[in-house]
């Protein structure tokens, strides 16, 4: 919308006695509806702000303690290639919250407050990374399915309403892309390998399958944030049409490297053009995300050391700038 057209709104509403307030709220959602994207600067309803503040920084959070699960096995890759290509990824990830935080910064709230949140408990990260990396072939399922659902979701909010996020995902998912196949290779030389690389292999999948399909949050019915999500298009598909989505891609996937995925009822539906699937473990998810899963304890304690044991580089690079100015 023109600057000459939201005057001329705003010249007729005033003649019309319409309170501003409801004015700029309407404009908005105008904005909105015609897929033109909100930036930092532009008027928002505190909701708008409040919203985005809180997915973005979870989405952030995400990244950085999901560096954790595959830090553990830098150390430990069966060879120098895998240990280069895992040691890039797990820096994607730290560049991929860098960017979160950045996008969420514009929306007035500082890192200091937003890690502040996460070390109390207020704030969430995907209750996926509460799960432990037990061998090799994990770091194949993270990548294949993890990084492959973060995609899905991903490509979904390019097209978000706030402009820093969107432009934000467009980066992303090109990095994410990358990582899905590289976890997709490990899972097929090791379904291809010896019968115990490939029982590795499944036993990854067993125990990554649900919880990654739980990455994409409670059923619709069950969402309470979806609603406002979907209209202010920071949403712009629901978490079942997501979660659909990825298992509708995954199954052929795991069918051409011979695994088989834990889910007696999977079966192709005909009239639907998607998988039926069986009943998610709801109350496994909601343990994990009120942080009674088998790392919450462990990945918050990590990240605190960290930010403690920093403190230091924090105080030295304000030091040179207070110097340098
Ligand atoms: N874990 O009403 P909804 C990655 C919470 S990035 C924990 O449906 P919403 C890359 C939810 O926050 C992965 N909490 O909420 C990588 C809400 O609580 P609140 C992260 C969850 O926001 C790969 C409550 O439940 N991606 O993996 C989860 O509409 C490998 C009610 O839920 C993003 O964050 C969950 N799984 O939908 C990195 C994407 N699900 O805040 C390293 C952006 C729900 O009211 C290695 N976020 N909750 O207290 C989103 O798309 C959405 O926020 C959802 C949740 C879909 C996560």
């Amino acid at each position: 919308m023109s600057e000459k057209t939201i005057d001329k709104k705003i010249d007729s509403a005033k003649k019309r006695k319409i309170n501003y307030a409801v004015l700029q709220e309407q404009i908005f959602q105008e904005k909105i509806d015609a897929e033109k994207k909100i930036e930092p600067k532009d008027w928002m309803p505190d909701g708008y702000r409040s919203h985005l503040i809180r997915q973005i920084s979870q989405h952030a959070h995400s990244e950085i303690i999901g560096m954790q699960p595959e830090g553990n096995w830098i150390t430990r890759a069966p060879s120098l290639r895998a240990k280069m290509i895992l040691l890039a990824k797990v820096q994607d990830e730290a560049g991929h919250g860098l960017y979160l935080y950045s996008a969420c910064e514009t929306l007035g709230v500082t890192r200091d407050e937003l890690n502040k949140q996460l070390h109390e408990g207020k704030a969430k990260y995907s209750s996926i990374f509460n799960y432990p990396t037990l061998s090799w072939a994990d770091m194949g399922a993270i990548g294949w399915l993890v990084d492959g659902a973060a995609i899905v979701n991903q490509v979904s909010l390019q097209k978000t309403s706030y402009g820093p996020y969107s432009r934000g995902m467009i980066k992303i998912c090109k990095e994410e892309s990358f990582h899905q196949r590289q976890g997709y290779e490990i899972m097929t030389e090791m379904a291809n390998g010896t019968k115990e690389q490939k029982e590795m292999a499944q036993d990854a999948l067993n125990r990554f399958w649900w919880p990654s399909i739980m990455m994409f949050g409670p059923h619709d019915s069950d969402s309470p944030r979806t609603g406002n999500a979907m209209k202010w298009k920071i949403k712009r598909k629901t978490n079942d049409e997501l979660r659909q989505n990825f298992i509708d891609k995954t199954v052929a996937q795991a069918d051409l490297i011979g695994l088989k995925i834990p889910d007696p009822d999977l079966k192709w539906n005909e009239e639907r053009g998607s998988y039926d699937f069986g009943e998610i473990d709801w109350d496994e998810f909601w343990n994990v995300v009120n942080g009674n899963g088998p790392c919450n304890e462990q990945r918050l304690n990590h990240h605190k050391k960290a930010h403690d044991d920093g403190e230091w580089v924090r105080d030295a690079v304000k030091a040179y700038a207070k110097k340098s100015a």
